[in-house]
This record gives C-alpha cells, sequence and structure tokens, in this order.
C-alpha cells in the first residue's frame, strides 16, 4: 500500500489497484482528496501491472462532496474538473465502489467513472442546491444522460438522494453489491476486464438528451411544476438552465455553461447565507459544557401527558421514530378525540401514497393510550402537554415526580412558563427540562429544548439526543418569557399592530413578509392559529388590543371560522383583504386620534423585523442562546425565516449592525418610543464594526 497524500492511499489487488480515500468524517474532496486521486490515478495509469482501477472510501461514507469549507478561499490546485478528465479519459476501467451516501463532488466523482457499483443501503445525490448552489463538475451534464432529463432535474432540484434500488433501476449503477467493497469492487472490475467491456463514458451519451430535444415544454412543465417550493431561491434556475444547455449544447460547452452558471451562484448572497446555514445547523448541536461524549440516557419507551393537538403530534414523533408511547389523558372522551386524530393524521398522510396501510397500523401500535396515570412509571422520558397555566403543570410534575423512575427525563412542553418554577414542584429538578416543541408538532423541525437552572448535563445531553432521533432540529435555550423564538415574535407582533393604525393594512404587511421570503405575513398567521386564544387571555388578563379585539366580538376567529383579519371562501385557505376590517382599523385610528398616513413597505420591513434582531441581541447578552447562529435556526426551522436569508442575526450582519442601529435610533427619535432603544450589545458591536457571528 502506497500513501499518495494524506488521505488518499494505492494498493494493488492482482492486476487491479484500488485507490481509498480516507479523509473522515465524509471523506469531504479536500484539496489532498484531489491530489490524492490525481497522482493515484496518474500512477495506476502508467504502472503496466495494472489493467483496471477501483475508487472506494474508507469510513462511514463514500466522498459526501467538495469541501464546503473551501468555499469562498482562494482555489488550490487540483482543480476537481482535472481530476475527473483524467479518470474519464483513463485507458483502464475505473469504477467507483461505493457506501454510504455520494453526494455532489463525490457522485460527480463517480459519473466520471465508466462504471459504478454500491451497496444495498447507499444513496445516491447531487444536493449542492441546498448550499444554494449547482453540481458544478459536470453534475448538471452527466446525470440527465444517465437518468434522464425529468428525473436528473428532480434530483438536482430537490437535492433528495436516491436508494441504491432505484439508482440501479434508473442506470445510475451498474451492480449493488455485497460484502467488503473494496473486494467487490476489484470482482466487478475483474468481470469488465474479463468481458471485454468498453469504457462507458457517460459525456457521450446523447439518447435520453435526444428524447427532450427541441422538447422546450419539458422545462417549461416542470418550471411549473416546483414554482412554489423554488421561490426565492436562486439556485433552482441556474441547474435548470444548465440542463437546458447540457440537452442543446455538446458536451464541452455544456460544461462551460455549467461552470458560468455556478460561479454565479457562487457568489451570490442565497448561497453564502445557506452554506453558512449548513454549519449553523451543525453548530447548535454542540454545548460547550456539555461534550459530545457526556452519556444520555437511552430512550426505550417515551410517554407524552396530555392527548390534546401538541400531545397527539409529539407521540406521533416518537411513533414515527420506531419508540413506544404512552399517551395519558384525563377523561377518556379526550383521549379517544386525540387518539382519533392522530389517526386520522396518519390516514391522510398514507392516502398521499406517503405511508402504506401497514405503516400506519405499526405507528397506532406504538402508541399506547391510557387515563392511568401509573402507565407512565416504566417511561424513560415523560413529556408533559397539558394546559398552559402553571399550577396545572406544577400539579402534573408533582404526581410525575412521584410515579416516574428514579433517572427518567421529565420534560415540559410549556411555550411561556417558567420551567424551574415548574421543576420546583419535584425533588428532582435536575431532571426535568422544557422540550417545546412547535405546531404542527410532527411536523415542524424545530424543537427549542429549555435548559433549567438545575438541568443536569444528562438531562440536557438525552433532550438533544433525543430530539435527533425523533428527526427535529433541537436547540438549546435558556429560560425566559417565550424563550428565544415567540420572545422575539412578540416584538414582531407588536409593530405588526402599530403599523396597521398607522396607515398600512394587513394584506400590505403580509406582502412585505412574503415577499420577503417568509411562508406567511402575521396576520394570515394570526388568523391560521386562531385569534380566539389570543382574545380569551387578553380578556383574562384585563388587556386590550384594540383592532383585533373588535374583530374577534365580530366572531370573527380566523381561518376556522372563515374571516379573520381576512375573509376566505370556502375550503379555500387565500386570504382575501376585507373592507370591513378596514373600516374597523381606520376606526380605532380615529378614535385614538392617529392621522393615518402611506407607509412604505420598506419600512414596514425595517419595523417588523429590526426589533427582532435587538430583541436576539438582548437574548445573546443575556446568554439564552448559546451563539447567534442557534436563534437563526431557530427562526428558519421554527418560523419559516427563509434559508436564503440566513436568518435575523445572519441577515443583521449582512445589513450592517452600524445601519441598524442607527435606524433604530431614527425610529426612537420620530417616535420618543423607548422601544427602539438599542440593546447594549447592538450598540457595542456596532461601534466596534462587528457583526453577531463574527464577535
Ligand atoms: C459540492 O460538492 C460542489 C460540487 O458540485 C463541486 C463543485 C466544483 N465539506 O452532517 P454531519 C462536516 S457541494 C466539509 O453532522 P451526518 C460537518 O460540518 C457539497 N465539511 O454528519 C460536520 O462537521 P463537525 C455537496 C463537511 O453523518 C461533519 O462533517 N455535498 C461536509 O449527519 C459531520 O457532518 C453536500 O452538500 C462537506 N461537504 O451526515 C453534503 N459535509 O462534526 C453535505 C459534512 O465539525 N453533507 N461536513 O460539525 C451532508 O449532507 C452530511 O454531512 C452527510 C453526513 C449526509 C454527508
Amino acid at each position: 500500500m502506497t500513501a499518495i497524500t494524506q488521505s488518499v492511499d494505492l494498493d494493488r489487488r492482482g492486476r487491479v489497484a484500488v485507490l481509498t480515500v480516507n479523509n473522515p468524517p465524509v471523506n469531504a474532496l479536500s484539496q489532498h482528496v484531489r491530489q490524492g486521486l490525481r497522482d493515484g490515478v496518474k500512477q495506476a495509469i502508467a504502472d503496466s501491472a495494472v489493467s483496471a482501477l477501483v475508487i472506494v472510501c474508507a469510513g462511514r461514507t463514500f466522498i459526501a462532496g467538495a469541501d464546503i469549507t473551501e468555499f469562498g478561499k482562494p482555489p488550490r490546485e487540483p482543480g476537481l474538473h482535472e481530476v475527473l478528465d483524467l479518470i474519464e479519459s483513463s485507458p483502464k476501467p475505473v469504477v467507483a465502489a461505493i457506501h454510504g451516501t455520494a453526494l455532489g463532488g463525490g457522485l460527480e466523482v463517480t459519473l466520471a467513472c465508466h462504471y459504478r457499483v454500491g451497496v444495498k443501503d447507499a444513496r445516491f445525490g447531487l444536493p449542492e442546491v441546498k448550499l444554494g448552489l449547482l453540481p458544478g463538475a459536470g453534475g448538471t451534464q452527466r446525470l440527465p444522460r444517465v437518468v434522464g432529463v425529468e428525473k436528473g432535474l428532480a434530483m438536482m432540484v430537490s437535492g433528495d438522494p436516491i436508494r441504491a434500488d432505484e439508482a440501479l433501476q434508473h442506470g445510475l449503477i451498474d451492480a449493488i453489491v455485497e460484502g467488503d467493497l473494496a473486494a467487490a469492487g476489484v470482482g466487478f472490475a475483474e468481470k469488465v476486464l474479463a468481458e471485454k467491456r468498453p469504457l462507458k463514458k457517460i459525456r457521450d451519451l446523447d439518447e435520453k438528451l435526444a428524447a427532450v430535444r427541441g422538447k422546450p415544454e419539458v422545462f417549461a412543465n416542470f418550471r411549473k411544476s416546483v414554482a412554489r417550493q423554488i421561490r426565492g431561491f436562486r439556485a433552482p434556475e441556474n441547474i435548470i438552465k444548465a440542463v437546458e444547455a447540457a440537452v442543446s449544447l455538446p458536451f464541452d460547452q455544456g460544461l462551460k455553461r455549467e461552470r458560468e452558471l455556478f460561479v454565479e451562484l457562487l457568489s451570490s448572497s442565497e448561497s453564502k447565507a445557506q452554506r453558512y446555514f449548513f454549519f449553523a445547523e451543525r453548530e447548535a448541536a454542540k454545548i460547550p459544557d456539555v461534550p459530545s461524549d457526556t452519556p444520555a440516557k437511552e430512550i426505550k419507551k417515551a410517554a407524552v401527558i396530555g392527548a390534546g393537538t401538541m400531545g397527539g403530534g409529539i407521540a406521533m414523533n416518537f411513533a414515527n421514530a420506531g419508540i413506544p408511547v404512552t399517551v395519558v389523558e384525563v377523561a377518556r372522551e379526550a383521549l379517544d378525540r386525540g387518539l382519533g386524530i392522530v389517526r386520522k393524521n396518519y390516514e391522510a398522510t398514507a392516502s398521499r401514497g406517503r405511508l402504506t396501510a401497514q405503516d400506519v397500523e405499526k405507528r397506532m401500535g406504538l402508541i399506547t393510550g391510557t387515563t392511568d396515570f401509573n402507565a407512565v412509571r416504566d417511561a424513560d422520558i415523560i413529556i408533559e402537554a397539558v394546559f398552559e397555566e402553571m399550577p396545572i403543570k406544577k400539579e402534573v410534575f408533582a404526581k410525575l415526580d412521584a410515579i416516574a423512575k428514579p433517572d427518567a427525563v421529565l420534560a415540559t412542553n410549556t411555550s411561556t412558563l417558567d420551567v424551574n418554577e415548574i421543576a420546583s414542584a419535584t425533588k428532582r429538578p435536575e431532571s426535568v427540562i422544557g422540550t417545546h416543541f412547535f405546531s404542527p408538532a410532527n411536523v415542524m423541525r424545530l424543537l427549542e429544548n429549555v435548559r433549567g437552572n438545575r438541568s443536569s448535563k444528562t438531562t440536557v445531553a438525552t433532550a438533544m439526543a433525543v430530539g435527533r432521533k425523533i428527526g427535529k432540529v433541537p436547540v438549546l435555550v435558556g429560560v425566559c418569557y417565550g424563550f428565544v423564538g415567540n420572545r422575539m415574535l412578540h416584538q414582531r407582533g407588536l409593530q405588526a399592530e402599530k403599523l396597521i393604525l398607522e396607515g398600512a393594512l394587513p394584506h400590505q404587511v403580509d406582502k412585505v413578509l412574503t415577499d420577503f421570503g417568509f411562508p406567511m405575513g402575521p396576520f394570515a398567521m394570526g388568523d391560521l392559529a386562531g385569534l380566539d386564544v389570543g382574545w380569551r387571555i387578553r380578556k383574562g388578563r384585563g388587556a386590550k388590543s384594540p383592532v383585533a379585539d373588535r374583530i374577534c366580538e365580530l366572531g370573527r376567529f380566523g381561518q376556522k371560522t372563515g374571516a379573520g383579519y381576512f375573509r376566505y371562501e370556502k375550503g379555500d385557505r387565500t386570504p382575501i383583504p376585507d373592507p370591513e376590517v378596514e373600516k374597523i382599523i381606520v376606526d380605532v385610528a380615529t378614535a385614538q386620534g392617529i392621522t393615518r398616513r402611506h407607509v412604505s413597505d420598506e419600512e414596514i420591513l425595517q419595523r417588523l423585523l429590526y426589533p427582532m434582531v435587538n430583541e436576539g441581541a438582548k437574548i445573546l447578552e443575556e446568554k439564552i442562546a448559546i451563539r447567534a447562529s442557534d436563534i437563526d435556526v431557530i427562526w428558519v426551522y421554527g418560523y419559516g425565516w427563509p434559508v436564503y436569508r440566513g436568518g435575523p442575526m445572519f441577515w443583521a450582519d449582512q445589513i450592517g449592525l452600524k445601519a441598524l442601529r442607527d435606524k433604530m435610533l431614527e425610529f426612537q427619535k420620530a417616535t420618543g418610543d423607548a422601544f427602539w432603544t438599542p440593546a447594549p450589545l447592538l450598540v457595542r458591536l456596532a461601534d466596534q464594526g462587528k457583526g453577531f457571528l463574527a464577535a
């Protein structure tokens, strides 16, 4: 075995050379990997004792793509194209032997090989779109030549990988192999040699491209089918253009076009934000004083207290992950209703073809409903999702304390209440933590794990691990009213209310945010969630929100009553501006002596989002969030902040904190409202010319 570089070895098995890439953790195509592949392939070609080559990877996966940390830095030789040219033009057959995930540049390496074999559980994909990029090493030109234009477009625009059986069916791999992978690769290479199979170069294939040549409707239809899903993103359109080039241009010219389109994306703000976010998401898993080797409790059984909308959704997460879960409710009727909704949800998914009837039964089989609190006795984690009232929560926790196993994690799904106070109802506050799910709990990816003053490291590590296990993106936060997400959202809500009194209308406010990239604005969101909830809470507390109160007094509770801030046609969720609401707004403004004026879209955006950033700064200073990027992860996964704008803190850094602070001061001067006082951290960073992320 010869070490070509620190990450690539060359070995010979009979007449087959085996190049092994070993660049943990994911075998990214760092400079030394590219060099190792180039020099290793050259050596093998030059070696007269070698008749064929196999490329294989050590560790947990085949090459998972370009090394993302190298993007934005000066390019270093050799480029990936040079390596791929060399592989493709090798006079000796090159076979890629694949396990784990062959992604991005990794899949592109295999597409330059003459043959590809993979193990049964390997995955194949071009996920560059998720980084705001396109496959820039020939992927847009080669993939459609193998799998066809429509399949290629679908794979590249979604970025989702396909399984080995599907890859085989589409000709993306030549065989599924078993046993030792390098040996299987060598065996396949021997077969190629013995059968004198040709050097299959994907660049020379044309049949699947010819099938759509002169049929622009194929692209037009594709664009139409993904229009909603790609709104606001830049990369998908460039991918489509690159594939159009594959169809209309000779291979080398197509590659040139791909390069231009790639370079355009590489320097785009969207890709910069998406690449930042890739690392932000992974960073959120790291907790400085709870290292990754902190023992987490294994969760074999879970329990949820409360079979309401949240409780049912939370239970589904466990069932989906194959973990048995007991759902406890006080009354049989409420329990049956809750579990009935869970079943309806699963059946709806099955009717869309995304679950089989057996899956539905299997998952329902993992959920046990009961009215007997003692049934939680053997659960490793118990999540309380009862009514949002402190006395009730404390009563539940006192009960749990008496029943639960000594080492069980006791979690509360509170969205506003003090986790420390809830923990004080037990004799084991170290086992108590908040697990704040977002609605619908079985769909939304965000999980705010709320660390109490006394939550133990094991409790924290367990809540983070279980979050990942059930498919969530857990972010650890501290205790404060509303935690991170809702606390920031509240600031936005206050301004939204003011803006409509000053002169904007709900649809204008909402449009500014949907144009920015949010799936909906604050008023449509209120209508979706139901306006009556807030109204009842306000009445209980003697609080007022004049416009919202008047709307509720008319029985307009939002979508469920066909009207709220907007009106809705039967069976349609499209918000339609309503003159009746406009009249209420104008009346309230008049009663408050406000002279309505034209409010620009720019002002709306600044007034909605700057206060959120300011609150984020306070949250950071209070150490409620560990780092600025965690706040961004919360906003992207919990509130639909467009990922191509990175998140509020990243976005603020792009604007520049000085400009942001100055604008806040301007609003403060104009209104005399202390609301606009910039947070001390914001002021400090602005003075130092720094950003939240570079701080
Ligand atoms: C591309 O290929 C462009 C081409 O077209 C060529 C153009 C010329 N680079 O996710 P994990 C790190 S674009 C650098 O927790 P998992 C990651 O940050 C690329 N680092 O593991 C983490 O570090 P840390 C196209 C990378 O098992 C550690 O590896 N490819 C890269 O849950 C473990 O990652 C992609 O977009 C990278 N490419 O999932 C694939 N990838 O431990 C991106 C990962 O310090 N990667 N790291 O936090 C993935 O999707 C997942 O990492 C993967 C493994 C599925 C592979």
